[in-house]
């Protein structure tokens, strides 16, 4: 047994200077890890909750020193002492000792900043990299990267409501040239947005933030990116947009008010969206429709579903529970994993069987807040996911994703396949 003996908890900050939980945890054979937990700003409603002191005398009250207590205290006294090797046995002492089905007392921050750090330090113990223990498999599959390169909606100060444009180049051999290839796309639209006199200024997650002429823009640059760059936009690189409709989703109806203040419905989305998908090569939006537009992902997804990868995010909240309802209504045919919004790593896994079982497809995500931490690359590898959204190639937190699925790839050698194509094979 590898015996739990420490967990050290810290406030430390965000890529967006807001504070955040590290946790490092020890174990009986020497063995230690960290884990720092990333934050969302666009939330569902139904995320675990994200404990925060409200101390407006500190970091505007966002200061963590609740949640590092409760783990310093609280939870290491809970812990103190069980196998690191029985991951679902400590994930389901945090849940019960938080108590709450938000886990609201002791913060998911705290919590999941436990769970993974102690997965991290027996992978240490076994001298593995995180991917391998998180799966007996012999061989892998290196996921293709949804590169946001262009930022609007909450994580961005422009006029798009859209969130995220992101580029998918499914169509290469290998994940380092997959992205080069997105890398030297993003190269080409800093240069048309120059050109243009936009701003190359970026936004949360790396993408480019420029005052636009039109939602629809965006798509145009995209690919006119693609093919500056030498690749073949709807052959090697296609379009992912995270619309995170909730945030503009107002008594029925979609308000573009960060633009030009229209108004649509359910259907004329459902329209928008099928007309993109004509004009362009758009492979997968996710958040199409609010969380709170049951009925408008009910009509969408049949009609839609088989032209597009139909992501819930805010929708399913990486919530087994909510999921296995969506799934029971025909709301989407992908999930969002998020570790954050469930708070341990043994729920987020159940999910994933959850998106297995029922066909779904699943992409493993980071947040608009992050930090180096650098779980998020091996989850993808370890599950198989396909496919993970980790950012534009642009800023510290979002590369460090990237590099160390570089390093996954030169240690796996032919032990590694990229997903390409087949990551998408319904819709291509
Ligand atoms: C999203 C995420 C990550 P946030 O909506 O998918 O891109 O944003 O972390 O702000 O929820
Ligand atoms: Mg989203």
């Amino acid at each position: 047994m590898s015996k739990l003996t420490h967990l050290e908890g810290l406030e430390v900050l965000d890529s967006r200077g807001n504070p955040t939980v590290q946790v490092t945890a020890t174990l009986a054979s020497g063995a230690r890890a960290s884990a720092r937990i990333p934050s969302g700003a666009s939330t569902g409603m139904n995320e675990a909750v994200e404990l925060r002191d409200k101390d407006p005398k500190r970091f505007l009250g966002k200061g963590v020193r609740k949640a590092v207590g409760h783990v310093n205290k609280d939870i290491l006294n809970a812990v103190k002492g069980f196998d690191a090797n029985d991951q679902a046995r400590l994930d389901e002492e945090l849940k019960s000792l938080d108590g709450t089905a938000n886990k609201g007392r002791i913060g998911a921050n705290a919590i999941l900043g436990v769970s993974l750090a102690v997965a991290r330090a027996m992978a240490n113990e076994k001298q593995v990299p995180l991917y391998r223990h998180l799966t007996d498999a012999d061989s892998y599959t290196l996921p293709v990267p949804m590169v946001n390169v262009l930022n609007g909606g909450e994580h961005a100060d422009n006029n798009v409501d859209i969130q995220e444009f992101m580029l998918v180049p499914a169509g290469f051999k290998t994940f380092s040239e997959a992205l080069r290839a997105v890398t030297e796309t993003f190269h080409a639209l800093k240069a048309i947005l120059s050109k243009k006199g936009y701003s190359t200024a970026v936004g949360d997650e790396g993408g480019f933030a420029p005052r636009l002429k039109s939602n629809k823009e965006p798509m145009q640059l995209l690919v006119r990116a693609i093919e500056k760059a030498g690749y073949k936009p709807g052959k090697q690189i296609w379009i992912a947009i995270d619309a995170a409709s909730s945030e503009f989703y107002e008594k029925g109806e979609y308000v573009f008010s960060q633009s030009d203040g229209s108004r649509k419905s359910s259907a004329q989305m459902r329209k928008m969206w099928a007309s993109w998908a004509q004009s362009y090569p758009l492979i997968s939006v996710e958040d199409a429709f609010s969380e709170e537009d049951h009925a408008g992902w009910q009509k969408a997804t049949p009609k839609l579903g088989d032209k597009m990868q139909l992501v819930g995010d805010d929708l399913f909240v990486t919530n087994p529970a909510i999921f296995k309802q969506g799934i029971a209504e025909g709301l989407a045919n992908s999930i969002l994993i998020k570790l954050n919004q469930i708070g341990t790593l043994t729920e987020t896994l159940e999910c994933i069987e959850i998106a297995k079982t029922n066909k779904y497809t699943y992409i493993i995500s980071h947040r608009s807040g992050e930090t180096s931490d650098t779980t998020i690359a091996d989850l993808a590898v370890a599950t198989a996911s396909g496919q993970i959204k980790t950012g534009s190639t642009c800023r510290g937190e979002r590369i460090a994703k990237y590099n160390r699925l570089l390093e996954i790839e030169a240690e796996l050698g032919d032990k590694a396949v990229y997903a390409g194509r087949s990551a998408f094979k319904r819709w291509l």
